[in-house]
Protein backbone atom coordinates (compact mmCIF):
# COMPACT_ATOMS: atom_id res chain seq x y z
CA UNK A 1 0.00 0.00 0.00
CA UNK A 2 1.46 3.25 -1.05
CA UNK A 3 -0.50 6.78 -0.18
CA UNK A 4 -1.78 6.85 -3.61
CA UNK A 5 -3.46 3.32 -3.62
CA UNK A 6 -4.94 4.49 0.38
CA UNK A 7 -6.42 7.51 -1.31
CA UNK A 8 -8.40 5.89 -4.07
CA UNK A 9 -9.53 3.17 -1.49
CA UNK A 10 -11.01 6.30 0.53
CA UNK A 11 -12.54 7.45 -2.97
CA UNK A 12 -13.90 4.48 -3.81
CA UNK A 13 -15.44 3.87 -0.03
CA UNK A 14 -17.42 7.17 -0.54
CA UNK A 15 -18.88 6.15 -3.89
CA UNK A 16 -19.99 2.83 -2.77
CA UNK A 17 -21.45 4.38 0.33
CA UNK A 18 -23.23 6.57 -1.83
CA UNK A 19 -24.46 3.68 -3.96
CA UNK A 20 -25.88 1.92 -1.00
CA UNK A 21 -30.00 2.94 -0.24
CA UNK A 22 -30.12 4.97 2.84
CA UNK A 23 -26.72 5.78 3.40
CA UNK A 24 -25.37 8.53 5.96
CA UNK A 25 -24.56 11.34 4.26
CA UNK A 26 -22.25 12.45 6.68
CA UNK A 27 -20.46 9.00 6.71
CA UNK A 28 -19.92 9.93 2.89
CA UNK A 29 -18.44 13.30 3.41
CA UNK A 30 -15.82 11.69 5.81
CA UNK A 31 -14.49 9.43 3.66
CA UNK A 32 -14.29 12.14 0.54
CA UNK A 33 -12.45 14.74 3.08
CA UNK A 34 -10.29 11.79 4.04
CA UNK A 35 -8.92 11.15 0.58
CA UNK A 36 -8.75 14.90 0.12
CA UNK A 37 -6.51 15.24 3.57
CA UNK A 38 -4.37 12.27 2.46
CA UNK A 39 -3.89 14.01 -0.88
CA UNK A 40 -2.55 17.03 0.87
CA UNK A 41 -0.42 15.36 3.95
CA UNK A 42 3.12 15.78 3.98
CA UNK A 43 5.22 13.37 4.70
CA UNK A 44 5.16 9.28 4.25
CA UNK A 45 2.30 7.94 5.22
CA UNK A 46 3.73 4.72 5.57
CA UNK A 47 6.17 6.40 7.99
CA UNK A 48 3.32 8.63 10.15
CA UNK A 49 0.77 5.28 10.24
CA UNK A 50 3.87 3.39 11.66
CA UNK A 51 4.74 6.52 14.05
CA UNK A 52 1.10 6.69 15.29
CA UNK A 53 1.34 10.35 13.92
CA UNK A 54 -2.03 10.33 12.06
CA UNK A 55 -4.27 11.51 14.95
CA UNK A 56 -5.20 15.29 14.94
CA UNK A 57 -4.85 15.62 11.23
CA UNK A 58 -7.33 17.88 10.12
CA UNK A 59 -10.11 15.62 8.10
CA UNK A 60 -8.95 12.17 9.54
CA UNK A 61 -11.08 10.90 12.36
CA UNK A 62 -10.58 8.10 14.55
CA UNK A 63 -12.79 5.65 12.09
CA UNK A 64 -11.01 6.73 9.80
CA UNK A 65 -7.59 6.31 11.08
CA UNK A 66 -7.94 2.80 11.86
CA UNK A 67 -9.16 2.21 8.14
CA UNK A 68 -5.58 3.50 6.66
CA UNK A 69 -3.86 1.45 9.66
CA UNK A 70 -5.67 -1.38 8.51
CA UNK A 71 -4.93 -1.12 4.84
CA UNK A 72 -1.09 -0.70 5.53
CA UNK A 73 -1.31 -3.79 8.01
CA UNK A 74 -3.29 -6.24 5.82
CA UNK A 75 -2.81 -4.52 2.41
CA UNK A 76 -6.76 -4.41 2.36
CA UNK A 77 -9.86 -2.81 4.12
CA UNK A 78 -12.23 -5.27 4.88
CA UNK A 79 -14.84 -2.17 5.19
CA UNK A 80 -14.29 -1.68 1.88
CA UNK A 81 -14.35 -5.40 0.57
CA UNK A 82 -17.60 -5.94 2.33
CA UNK A 83 -19.10 -2.64 0.53
CA UNK A 84 -18.01 -4.31 -2.96
CA UNK A 85 -19.22 -7.99 -2.22
CA UNK A 86 -22.91 -6.01 -1.32
CA UNK A 87 -23.00 -3.60 -3.81
CA UNK A 88 -25.09 -5.13 -7.32
CA UNK A 89 -22.71 -5.90 -9.74
CA UNK A 90 -24.76 -3.59 -12.18
CA UNK A 91 -24.29 -1.27 -9.98
CA UNK A 92 -20.02 -1.69 -10.04
CA UNK A 93 -20.57 -1.66 -14.12
CA UNK A 94 -22.42 1.75 -14.08
CA UNK A 95 -19.95 3.28 -11.88
CA UNK A 96 -17.53 3.41 -14.83
CA UNK A 97 -19.76 4.58 -17.89
CA UNK A 98 -18.29 8.24 -17.99
CA UNK A 99 -20.40 11.04 -16.06
CA UNK A 100 -22.31 8.68 -14.46
CA UNK A 101 -22.34 9.54 -10.62
CA UNK A 102 -23.98 7.41 -7.74
CA UNK A 103 -27.54 8.96 -7.83
CA UNK A 104 -28.04 8.62 -10.71
CA UNK A 105 -26.92 4.79 -10.62
CA UNK A 106 -29.50 4.67 -7.95
CA UNK A 107 -32.36 5.71 -9.82
CA UNK A 108 -31.76 3.50 -12.59
CA UNK A 109 -31.16 1.09 -10.57
CA UNK A 110 -34.60 1.56 -8.18
CA UNK A 111 -37.02 2.81 -10.98
CA UNK A 112 -35.95 0.51 -13.94
CA UNK A 113 -34.58 -2.54 -12.38
CA UNK A 114 -32.10 -3.26 -14.80
CA UNK A 115 -29.40 -6.34 -14.28
CA UNK A 116 -26.54 -5.78 -17.21
CA UNK A 117 -25.35 -2.31 -18.77
CA UNK A 118 -26.91 -4.12 -21.85
CA UNK A 119 -30.10 -4.29 -20.27
CA UNK A 120 -29.65 -0.22 -19.81
CA UNK A 121 -28.55 0.48 -23.01
CA UNK A 122 -31.74 -1.05 -24.15
CA UNK A 123 -33.72 1.14 -21.54
CA UNK A 124 -32.22 3.85 -23.10
CA UNK A 125 -32.65 3.08 -26.71
CA UNK A 126 -36.85 2.65 -25.47
CA UNK A 127 -36.58 6.22 -24.30
CA UNK A 128 -37.06 4.95 -21.03
CA UNK A 129 -34.24 6.84 -19.24
CA UNK A 130 -35.27 9.99 -19.88
CA UNK A 131 -38.63 9.71 -18.03
CA UNK A 132 -37.01 9.18 -14.94
CA UNK A 133 -36.90 12.14 -12.32
CA UNK A 134 -34.05 14.67 -13.26
CA UNK A 135 -33.16 13.15 -16.49
CA UNK A 136 -34.30 14.00 -19.57
CA UNK A 137 -33.37 13.43 -23.06
CA UNK A 138 -29.38 15.21 -23.06
CA UNK A 139 -28.85 12.67 -20.11
CA UNK A 140 -30.26 9.55 -21.91
CA UNK A 141 -28.21 10.31 -24.84
CA UNK A 142 -25.30 10.98 -22.71
CA UNK A 143 -25.22 7.42 -21.21
CA UNK A 144 -25.49 6.18 -24.52
CA UNK A 145 -22.33 7.81 -25.74
CA UNK A 146 -20.80 6.56 -22.15
CA UNK A 147 -22.12 3.17 -23.06
CA UNK A 148 -20.63 3.04 -26.01
CA UNK A 149 -16.80 4.48 -25.04
CA UNK A 150 -17.16 1.63 -22.77
CA UNK A 151 -17.88 -0.82 -24.88
CA UNK A 152 -15.27 0.24 -27.51
CA UNK A 153 -12.52 -0.24 -25.00
CA UNK A 154 -13.50 -3.42 -23.56
CA UNK A 155 -10.90 -6.10 -23.48
CA UNK A 156 -7.90 -3.25 -24.48
CA UNK A 157 -4.84 -2.21 -22.28
CA UNK A 158 -2.73 0.29 -21.33
CA UNK A 159 0.47 0.30 -23.26
CA UNK A 160 2.28 0.71 -19.85
CA UNK A 161 0.66 -2.39 -18.52
CA UNK A 162 0.96 -4.55 -22.01
CA UNK A 163 4.62 -3.59 -22.02
CA UNK A 164 5.28 -4.41 -19.09
CA UNK A 165 3.95 -8.22 -19.56
CA UNK A 166 5.88 -8.33 -22.94
CA UNK A 167 9.12 -7.83 -21.35
CA UNK A 168 9.25 -10.31 -18.62
CA UNK A 169 8.25 -12.85 -21.15
CA UNK A 170 10.44 -11.90 -23.63
CA UNK A 171 13.54 -11.81 -20.46
CA UNK A 172 12.61 -15.40 -19.92
CA UNK A 173 11.85 -16.85 -23.78
CA UNK A 174 15.16 -14.79 -24.46
CA UNK A 175 17.28 -17.31 -22.05
CA UNK A 176 15.85 -20.65 -23.81
CA UNK A 177 17.82 -22.70 -26.27
CA UNK A 178 17.31 -22.45 -29.63
CA UNK A 179 16.34 -19.14 -29.78
CA UNK A 180 17.77 -17.15 -32.32
CA UNK A 181 15.83 -13.89 -33.14
CA UNK A 182 12.60 -12.65 -30.41
CA UNK A 183 10.83 -9.85 -31.05
CA UNK A 184 7.33 -7.89 -30.20
CA UNK A 185 5.13 -6.86 -32.77
CA UNK A 186 1.61 -5.40 -33.49
CA UNK A 187 0.57 -2.27 -31.99
CA UNK A 188 2.35 -2.68 -28.42
CA UNK A 189 5.71 -2.28 -31.30
CA UNK A 190 4.31 0.94 -32.71
CA UNK A 191 3.49 2.21 -29.30
CA UNK A 192 0.01 2.52 -29.32
CA UNK A 193 -1.62 3.93 -26.65
CA UNK A 194 -3.55 1.05 -25.95
CA UNK A 195 -3.79 -2.30 -27.09
CA UNK A 196 -5.53 -5.37 -27.53
CA UNK A 197 -2.92 -7.98 -27.01
CA UNK A 198 0.25 -8.87 -27.19
CA UNK A 199 2.01 -10.43 -30.22
CA UNK A 200 4.95 -11.85 -30.47
CA UNK A 201 7.54 -13.40 -32.92
CA UNK A 202 10.33 -15.66 -32.31
CA UNK A 203 12.78 -17.39 -34.53
CA UNK A 204 14.87 -20.74 -34.33
CA UNK A 205 17.21 -22.00 -36.97
CA UNK A 206 15.71 -23.36 -39.88
CA UNK A 207 16.38 -26.95 -39.25
CA UNK A 208 15.76 -26.70 -35.82
CA UNK A 209 13.92 -30.02 -35.00
CA UNK A 210 10.34 -30.46 -33.68
CA UNK A 211 11.54 -31.33 -30.17
CA UNK A 212 13.19 -27.36 -29.87
CA UNK A 213 10.16 -26.07 -31.12
CA UNK A 214 7.69 -27.96 -29.00
CA UNK A 215 9.80 -27.14 -26.11
CA UNK A 216 10.31 -23.53 -26.48
CA UNK A 217 6.18 -23.39 -26.63
CA UNK A 218 5.98 -25.79 -23.73
CA UNK A 219 8.18 -23.44 -21.77
CA UNK A 220 6.07 -20.69 -22.73
CA UNK A 221 2.98 -21.79 -22.09
CA UNK A 222 4.32 -23.10 -18.63
CA UNK A 223 5.44 -19.62 -17.47
CA UNK A 224 4.07 -18.25 -14.09
CA UNK A 225 2.19 -15.15 -15.44
CA UNK A 226 -0.03 -17.56 -17.70
CA UNK A 227 -3.44 -17.86 -16.44
CA UNK A 228 -5.12 -19.81 -19.22
CA UNK A 229 -3.74 -21.36 -22.27
CA UNK A 230 -5.80 -20.82 -25.50
CA UNK A 231 -4.09 -22.54 -27.83
CA UNK A 232 -0.40 -24.41 -28.20
CA UNK A 233 1.17 -25.67 -31.38
CA UNK A 234 4.80 -25.79 -32.68
CA UNK A 235 4.46 -22.16 -35.07
CA UNK A 236 1.34 -20.76 -32.96
CA UNK A 237 0.18 -20.62 -28.98
CA UNK A 238 -2.06 -18.21 -27.44
CA UNK A 239 -2.13 -17.52 -23.75
CA UNK A 240 -3.89 -15.24 -21.23
CA UNK A 241 -1.57 -13.89 -18.88
CA UNK A 242 -2.41 -13.02 -15.17
CA UNK A 243 -3.08 -8.99 -15.72
CA UNK A 244 -6.27 -10.26 -17.96
CA UNK A 245 -4.53 -9.62 -21.50
CA UNK A 246 -3.79 -11.72 -24.61
CA UNK A 247 -0.66 -13.04 -25.55
CA UNK A 248 0.16 -14.97 -29.45
CA UNK A 249 3.11 -16.50 -29.79
CA UNK A 250 4.66 -17.22 -33.60
CA UNK A 251 7.51 -19.32 -33.88
CA UNK A 252 9.18 -19.70 -37.27
CA UNK A 253 12.21 -20.63 -39.21
CA UNK A 254 15.29 -17.45 -38.81
CA UNK A 255 15.04 -17.38 -42.64
CA UNK A 256 11.09 -16.38 -42.56
CA UNK A 257 11.72 -13.88 -39.32
CA UNK A 258 11.38 -10.88 -40.94
CA UNK A 259 8.33 -11.07 -42.85
CA UNK A 260 6.62 -12.62 -40.38
CA UNK A 261 8.11 -10.14 -38.08
CA UNK A 262 6.98 -7.39 -40.59
CA UNK A 263 3.30 -8.98 -41.15
CA UNK A 264 2.44 -9.18 -37.81
CA UNK A 265 4.02 -5.63 -36.79
CA UNK A 266 1.05 -4.56 -39.32
CA UNK A 267 -0.34 -2.09 -39.28
CA UNK A 268 -3.40 -3.40 -41.55
CA UNK A 269 -3.91 0.27 -42.66
CA UNK A 270 -0.15 0.67 -43.08
CA UNK A 271 0.24 -3.06 -45.56
CA UNK A 272 -2.76 -1.95 -47.81
CA UNK A 273 -0.76 1.00 -49.48
CA UNK A 274 2.48 -1.40 -49.35
CA UNK A 275 0.94 -4.22 -50.97
CA UNK A 276 -0.44 -2.11 -53.96
CA UNK A 277 3.26 -0.76 -54.06
CA UNK A 278 4.62 -4.14 -54.50
CA UNK A 279 1.88 -5.10 -57.19
CA UNK A 280 3.19 -2.33 -59.17
CA UNK A 281 6.68 -3.24 -59.22
CA UNK A 282 5.76 -7.11 -59.98
CA UNK A 283 6.29 -8.05 -56.62
CA UNK A 284 3.25 -9.35 -53.73
CA UNK A 285 3.76 -9.57 -50.19
CA UNK A 286 2.54 -11.58 -47.67
CA UNK A 287 3.78 -13.26 -44.21
CA UNK A 288 5.50 -16.00 -45.64
CA UNK A 289 7.70 -13.67 -47.66
CA UNK A 290 8.07 -10.95 -50.57
CA UNK A 291 8.36 -12.81 -53.92
CA UNK A 292 8.83 -11.44 -57.41
CA UNK A 293 6.06 -12.18 -59.87
CA UNK A 294 7.34 -13.33 -63.34
CA UNK A 295 4.56 -15.06 -65.76
CA UNK A 296 2.48 -16.64 -62.94
CA UNK A 297 5.53 -17.52 -61.27
CA UNK A 298 6.28 -16.38 -57.52
CA UNK A 299 10.26 -16.66 -56.29
CA UNK A 300 11.42 -15.51 -53.16
CA UNK A 301 13.42 -11.90 -52.29
CA UNK A 302 16.07 -12.71 -49.57
CA UNK A 303 15.56 -10.28 -47.30
CA UNK A 304 18.05 -10.53 -44.06
CA UNK A 305 16.06 -8.11 -42.24
CA UNK A 306 12.69 -5.59 -42.33
CA UNK A 307 15.43 -2.62 -44.06
CA UNK A 308 15.57 -5.73 -46.46
CA UNK A 309 12.31 -5.90 -47.17
CA UNK A 310 11.78 -1.82 -47.92
CA UNK A 311 15.08 -1.58 -49.63
CA UNK A 312 13.18 -3.74 -52.17
CA UNK A 313 10.61 -1.73 -52.25
CA UNK A 314 13.28 1.16 -53.21
CA UNK A 315 11.97 2.72 -49.74
CA UNK A 316 13.27 4.13 -46.51
CA UNK A 317 12.82 2.15 -43.64
CA UNK A 318 9.56 2.63 -42.03
CA UNK A 319 10.19 2.99 -38.05
CA UNK A 320 6.94 0.81 -36.24
CA UNK A 321 5.66 3.72 -35.22
CA UNK A 322 4.88 5.51 -38.16
CA UNK A 323 3.50 1.96 -39.78
CA UNK A 324 -0.48 4.10 -39.33
CA UNK A 325 -0.97 5.14 -42.93
CA UNK A 326 -0.57 8.38 -42.46
CA UNK A 327 1.56 9.38 -45.39
CA UNK A 328 5.06 7.18 -44.60
CA UNK A 329 4.45 4.83 -47.51
CA UNK A 330 5.26 8.25 -50.18
CA UNK A 331 7.75 9.65 -47.59
CA UNK A 332 9.77 6.54 -47.66
CA UNK A 333 9.75 5.95 -51.26
CA UNK A 334 10.84 9.94 -51.13
CA UNK A 335 13.47 9.58 -48.73
CA UNK A 336 11.60 12.33 -46.58
CA UNK A 337 10.99 10.14 -43.38
CA UNK A 338 11.98 12.30 -40.56
CA UNK A 339 14.60 11.54 -37.74
CA UNK A 340 12.84 10.78 -35.12
CA UNK A 341 13.25 11.95 -31.36
CA UNK A 342 14.69 9.35 -28.66
CA UNK A 343 14.94 9.35 -25.54
CA UNK A 344 18.78 10.30 -25.48
CA UNK A 345 17.93 13.87 -26.74
CA UNK A 346 15.97 14.76 -23.74
CA UNK A 347 17.89 17.33 -21.95
CA UNK A 348 15.59 17.80 -18.79
CA UNK A 349 11.61 17.46 -17.33
CA UNK A 350 8.81 20.14 -17.49
CA UNK A 351 5.79 19.71 -15.38
CA UNK A 352 6.36 17.50 -12.36
CA UNK A 353 4.79 17.95 -8.87
CA UNK A 354 6.42 17.90 -5.24
CA UNK A 355 4.97 17.62 -1.52
CA UNK A 356 4.38 21.62 -1.80
CA UNK A 357 0.73 20.09 -3.61
CA UNK A 358 -0.21 16.27 -4.39
CA UNK A 359 3.28 14.83 -5.38
CA UNK A 360 4.87 12.40 -3.04
CA UNK A 361 8.64 13.79 -3.17
CA UNK A 362 10.33 16.68 -2.16
CA UNK A 363 11.99 19.11 -4.30
CA UNK A 364 15.11 17.77 -3.53
CA UNK A 365 13.76 14.38 -3.61
CA UNK A 366 12.38 14.64 -6.96
CA UNK A 367 15.48 16.95 -8.37
CA UNK A 368 18.15 14.79 -7.22
CA UNK A 369 16.26 11.79 -9.12
CA UNK A 370 15.99 14.13 -12.44
CA UNK A 371 19.72 13.91 -12.29
CA UNK A 372 20.41 10.87 -11.34
CA UNK A 373 18.45 9.74 -15.08
CA UNK A 374 20.74 12.53 -16.79
CA UNK A 375 18.81 15.66 -16.62
CA UNK A 376 19.78 18.99 -16.19
CA UNK A 377 17.08 20.71 -15.81
CA UNK A 378 13.82 20.00 -13.70
CA UNK A 379 10.20 22.26 -14.07
CA UNK A 380 8.76 22.28 -10.92
CA UNK A 381 4.63 22.73 -11.62
CA UNK A 382 2.63 22.31 -8.50
CA UNK A 383 -0.92 23.13 -8.37
CA UNK A 384 -2.63 26.46 -8.16
CA UNK A 385 -4.69 27.27 -5.54
CA UNK A 386 -8.14 26.68 -7.39
CA UNK A 387 -7.18 22.82 -7.21
CA UNK A 388 -7.35 22.29 -3.44
CA UNK A 389 -8.27 18.62 -3.33
CA UNK A 390 -4.82 18.65 -5.19
CA UNK A 391 -3.26 20.73 -1.86
CA UNK A 392 -3.01 23.56 -4.73
CA UNK A 393 -0.57 26.54 -3.62
CA UNK A 394 -1.76 30.35 -2.70
CA UNK A 395 0.74 33.31 -3.87
CA UNK A 396 1.51 32.98 -0.24
CA UNK A 397 2.90 29.39 -0.63
CA UNK A 398 4.20 30.22 -3.74
CA UNK A 399 6.62 32.43 -2.35
CA UNK A 400 7.94 30.18 0.44
CA UNK A 401 8.31 27.52 -2.23
CA UNK A 402 10.49 30.02 -4.85
CA UNK A 403 13.12 30.36 -1.59
CA UNK A 404 13.57 26.90 -1.34
CA UNK A 405 14.08 26.74 -4.55
CA UNK A 406 16.69 29.53 -4.91
CA UNK A 407 18.31 27.32 -1.68
CA UNK A 408 18.83 24.37 -3.82
CA UNK A 409 19.46 26.25 -6.94
CA UNK A 410 22.77 27.56 -5.27
CA UNK A 411 23.46 24.72 -3.70
CA UNK A 412 23.28 22.64 -7.14
CA UNK A 413 25.53 25.43 -9.02
CA UNK A 414 25.83 24.77 -12.70
CA UNK A 415 25.11 21.18 -12.54
CA UNK A 416 21.20 21.33 -12.41
CA UNK A 417 18.41 24.04 -12.12
CA UNK A 418 14.87 24.05 -10.96
CA UNK A 419 12.80 26.38 -12.92
CA UNK A 420 9.81 27.87 -10.75
CA UNK A 421 6.75 27.40 -12.52
CA UNK A 422 2.99 26.52 -11.45
CA UNK A 423 0.49 24.00 -13.37
CA UNK A 424 -2.08 26.66 -12.92
CA UNK A 425 -5.74 26.24 -13.11
CA UNK A 426 -7.66 27.52 -16.33
CA UNK A 427 -10.30 28.70 -14.47
CA UNK A 428 -13.90 28.37 -16.10
CA UNK A 429 -14.18 31.47 -18.32
CA UNK A 430 -10.46 30.96 -20.06
CA UNK A 431 -8.73 33.11 -17.42
CA UNK A 432 -5.89 32.21 -15.23
CA UNK A 433 -6.02 31.18 -11.39
CA UNK A 434 -3.37 33.52 -10.31
CA UNK A 435 -2.75 37.29 -10.99
CA UNK A 436 -0.57 38.12 -14.17
CA UNK A 437 1.73 39.70 -11.21
CA UNK A 438 2.36 36.22 -9.50
CA UNK A 439 2.69 34.18 -12.94
CA UNK A 440 5.60 36.92 -13.75
CA UNK A 441 7.54 36.12 -10.71
CA UNK A 442 8.06 32.58 -11.83
CA UNK A 443 9.85 31.31 -15.06
CA UNK A 444 7.84 29.31 -16.86
CA UNK A 445 3.78 28.23 -16.74
CA UNK A 446 1.52 25.10 -17.51
CA UNK A 447 -2.25 25.75 -17.87
CA UNK A 448 -4.47 23.15 -17.30
CA UNK A 449 -8.14 22.38 -16.85
CA UNK A 450 -8.75 20.51 -13.98
CA UNK A 451 -13.01 21.54 -13.71
CA UNK A 452 -15.97 21.81 -15.56
CA UNK A 453 -15.84 19.23 -18.01
CA UNK A 454 -19.21 19.30 -19.31
CA UNK A 455 -18.98 22.83 -20.49
CA UNK A 456 -20.22 22.67 -24.67
CA UNK A 457 -17.44 22.15 -27.06
CA UNK A 458 -17.94 25.59 -28.19
CA UNK A 459 -17.39 27.15 -24.63
CA UNK A 460 -14.75 24.82 -23.75
CA UNK A 461 -12.54 25.85 -26.58
CA UNK A 462 -13.17 29.25 -26.15
CA UNK A 463 -11.84 28.73 -22.75
CA UNK A 464 -8.64 27.12 -23.83
CA UNK A 465 -7.89 29.95 -26.13
CA UNK A 466 -8.25 32.40 -23.96
CA UNK A 467 -5.59 30.52 -22.26
CA UNK A 468 -3.03 30.22 -24.95
CA UNK A 469 -3.64 34.19 -25.49
CA UNK A 470 -2.13 34.48 -22.56
CA UNK A 471 1.31 35.68 -22.52
CA UNK A 472 2.37 34.58 -19.33
CA UNK A 473 0.68 31.09 -20.39
CA UNK A 474 3.61 29.01 -22.01
CA UNK A 475 2.38 24.86 -22.29
CA UNK A 476 -1.40 24.25 -22.17
CA UNK A 477 -1.31 20.91 -19.97
CA UNK A 478 -3.01 17.51 -21.09
CA UNK A 479 -4.74 19.49 -23.60
CA UNK A 480 -8.61 17.17 -23.93
CA UNK A 481 -8.29 15.59 -20.19
CA UNK A 482 -9.24 12.50 -21.70
CA UNK A 483 -8.11 9.11 -19.24
CA UNK A 484 -7.33 6.29 -21.83
CA UNK A 485 -9.67 3.88 -20.86
CA UNK A 486 -11.32 5.88 -18.11
CA UNK A 487 -13.16 8.64 -19.72
CA UNK A 488 -13.02 10.35 -23.01
CA UNK A 489 -11.52 13.87 -23.03
CA UNK A 490 -14.14 17.26 -23.03
CA UNK A 491 -14.95 18.24 -26.41
CA UNK A 492 -12.92 20.82 -28.18
CA UNK A 493 -11.76 22.08 -31.21
CA UNK A 494 -8.39 20.94 -31.48
CA UNK A 495 -8.03 22.77 -34.58
CA UNK A 496 -9.09 25.88 -33.27
CA UNK A 497 -6.55 25.34 -30.31
CA UNK A 498 -3.71 24.24 -33.10
CA UNK A 499 -4.34 27.35 -34.71
CA UNK A 500 -3.92 29.95 -31.54
CA UNK A 501 -0.99 27.95 -29.69
CA UNK A 502 0.79 28.32 -33.17
CA UNK A 503 -0.17 31.99 -33.60
CA UNK A 504 0.93 32.53 -30.01
CA UNK A 505 3.82 30.88 -29.04
CA UNK A 506 2.37 28.48 -26.99
CA UNK A 507 3.40 24.91 -26.13
CA UNK A 508 0.76 21.89 -26.08
CA UNK A 509 2.60 19.04 -24.24
CA UNK A 510 2.31 15.60 -24.83
CA UNK A 511 1.28 14.42 -21.28
CA UNK A 512 3.58 11.19 -20.69
CA UNK A 513 1.07 9.48 -17.87
CA UNK A 514 0.24 6.09 -19.70
CA UNK A 515 -2.92 6.89 -18.97
CA UNK A 516 -3.26 10.50 -20.66
CA UNK A 517 -1.09 10.37 -23.62
CA UNK A 518 -2.66 14.11 -24.36
CA UNK A 519 -1.95 15.53 -26.66
CA UNK A 520 -3.18 12.09 -28.73
CA UNK A 521 -0.28 11.16 -31.49
CA UNK A 522 -2.97 12.20 -33.98
CA UNK A 523 -2.47 16.02 -34.09
CA UNK A 524 0.82 15.93 -33.37
CA UNK A 525 1.98 16.31 -37.01
CA UNK A 526 -0.38 19.20 -37.48
CA UNK A 527 0.58 20.97 -34.62
CA UNK A 528 4.84 20.38 -35.63
CA UNK A 529 4.41 21.28 -39.33
CA UNK A 530 2.72 24.89 -37.73
CA UNK A 531 6.07 25.44 -35.69
CA UNK A 532 4.59 24.69 -32.01
CA UNK A 533 6.99 23.35 -29.86
CA UNK A 534 5.89 20.24 -27.82
CA UNK A 535 7.50 19.33 -24.58
CA UNK A 536 6.93 15.80 -23.13
CA UNK A 537 5.81 15.83 -19.94
CA UNK A 538 6.00 13.33 -17.57
CA UNK A 539 3.50 14.97 -15.01
CA UNK A 540 5.23 13.21 -11.92
CA UNK A 541 3.68 13.17 -8.50
CA UNK A 542 6.51 10.96 -7.14
CA UNK A 543 9.90 9.78 -8.45
CA UNK A 544 8.88 6.73 -10.58
CA UNK A 545 6.47 9.17 -12.66
CA UNK A 546 9.92 10.66 -14.06
CA UNK A 547 10.20 7.60 -15.61
CA UNK A 548 7.08 8.01 -17.75
CA UNK A 549 9.06 10.36 -20.70
CA UNK A 550 9.57 7.39 -22.52
CA UNK A 551 5.93 6.97 -22.70
CA UNK A 552 5.78 10.49 -24.54
CA UNK A 553 9.03 10.02 -26.59
CA UNK A 554 6.70 7.05 -28.36
CA UNK A 555 4.20 8.80 -28.74
CA UNK A 556 6.03 11.65 -29.92
CA UNK A 557 7.42 9.72 -32.38
CA UNK A 558 3.96 8.36 -33.68
CA UNK A 559 3.23 12.07 -34.15
CA UNK A 560 6.40 12.40 -36.24
CA UNK A 561 8.30 14.47 -34.01
CA UNK A 562 12.16 15.33 -34.69
CA UNK A 563 14.61 16.50 -31.72
CA UNK A 564 13.54 19.85 -32.80
CA UNK A 565 9.97 19.81 -32.15
CA UNK A 566 10.65 18.74 -28.60
CA UNK A 567 10.98 21.64 -26.52
CA UNK A 568 12.93 19.85 -23.45
CA UNK A 569 15.50 18.55 -25.99
CA UNK A 570 16.48 22.20 -25.58
CA UNK A 571 19.42 22.87 -22.97
CA UNK A 572 19.12 24.92 -19.87
CA UNK A 573 19.72 27.89 -21.37
CA UNK A 574 18.35 27.72 -24.51
CA UNK A 575 15.04 26.67 -22.79
CA UNK A 576 14.79 30.19 -20.83
CA UNK A 577 15.82 32.25 -23.80
CA UNK A 578 12.75 30.34 -25.23
CA UNK A 579 10.39 31.40 -22.47
CA UNK A 580 12.19 34.50 -22.22
CA UNK A 581 11.32 35.50 -26.10
CA UNK A 582 7.64 33.89 -25.22
CA UNK A 583 7.33 36.39 -22.57
CA UNK A 584 9.16 39.10 -24.24
CA UNK A 585 6.09 39.48 -26.95
CA UNK A 586 3.49 40.62 -24.79
P1 LIG B 1 -4.43 -4.50 -31.55
O1 LIG B 1 -4.03 -5.88 -31.21
O2 LIG B 1 -5.88 -4.34 -31.84
O3 LIG B 1 -3.98 -3.53 -30.54
O4 LIG B 1 -3.68 -4.08 -32.93
P2 LIG B 1 -2.69 -4.97 -33.82
O5 LIG B 1 -2.25 -4.11 -34.94
O6 LIG B 1 -1.64 -5.57 -32.98
O7 LIG B 1 -3.65 -6.06 -34.44
P3 LIG B 1 -3.66 -7.65 -34.34
O8 LIG B 1 -3.11 -8.14 -33.05
O9 LIG B 1 -5.04 -8.07 -34.68
O10 LIG B 1 -2.72 -8.13 -35.52
C1 LIG B 1 -1.33 -7.84 -35.51
C2 LIG B 1 -0.91 -7.48 -36.90
O11 LIG B 1 -1.00 -8.63 -37.74
C3 LIG B 1 -1.75 -6.44 -37.59
O12 LIG B 1 -1.32 -5.15 -37.28
C4 LIG B 1 -1.56 -6.79 -39.03
C5 LIG B 1 -1.42 -8.28 -39.03
N1 LIG B 1 -2.70 -8.95 -39.28
C6 LIG B 1 -3.39 -9.72 -38.44
N2 LIG B 1 -4.53 -10.16 -38.99
C7 LIG B 1 -4.55 -9.65 -40.23
C8 LIG B 1 -5.47 -9.73 -41.31
O13 LIG B 1 -6.52 -10.37 -41.25
N3 LIG B 1 -5.14 -9.05 -42.44
C9 LIG B 1 -3.98 -8.34 -42.54
N4 LIG B 1 -3.69 -7.69 -43.65
N5 LIG B 1 -3.12 -8.24 -41.54
C10 LIG B 1 -3.40 -8.88 -40.41
CA1 LIG C 1 -2.09 -7.05 -31.30
ZN1 LIG D 1 -2.95 18.43 -14.32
Amino acid sequence: MDKNQVTNLMEEIAVLLALKEGSNTFEIRAYENAARALGSLEGDLATLVREGKLKGTPGLGPTIIKRIEEAFETEHIQFYDELVANTPQVKLDMKRIPGVGPKRINTIYQQLHVNSLAELEQACKDDRVAHLPGFGKKTQEKILQGLSFLSQHADRYLYDVAEAEAARMREALAAQPGVVRLQVAGSLRRRRETVKDIDMVLSVDDHASSDVRRAIMEFFTSQPSVKAITGQGETKSSVILSSGIAMDLRLVGDSQFPYTLHHFTGSREHHIPLRRRAQSMGMTINDYGLFKVEDGQETLIPCKTEEDIYQALKMDYVEPELREDTGEIDAAANHKLPRLVQESDLKGVLHAHSTWSDGQNTIREMAEACMARGYSYLGLTDHSRAASYAGGLNPDALKRQAEEIDQLNQEFGDRFHILKGTECDILRDGSMDFDDEVLATLDFVVASIHSNFNLSQEEQTQRLLRAIANPYVDIIGHSTGRILLGRPGYPVDMDQVIEAAAEHGTCIEINAHPSRLDLDWRYLRKARDKGIKIPIDPDAHALAGIDDMRYGIGIARKGWLRAQDVLNTLDFEALMAFFHVKRSKK
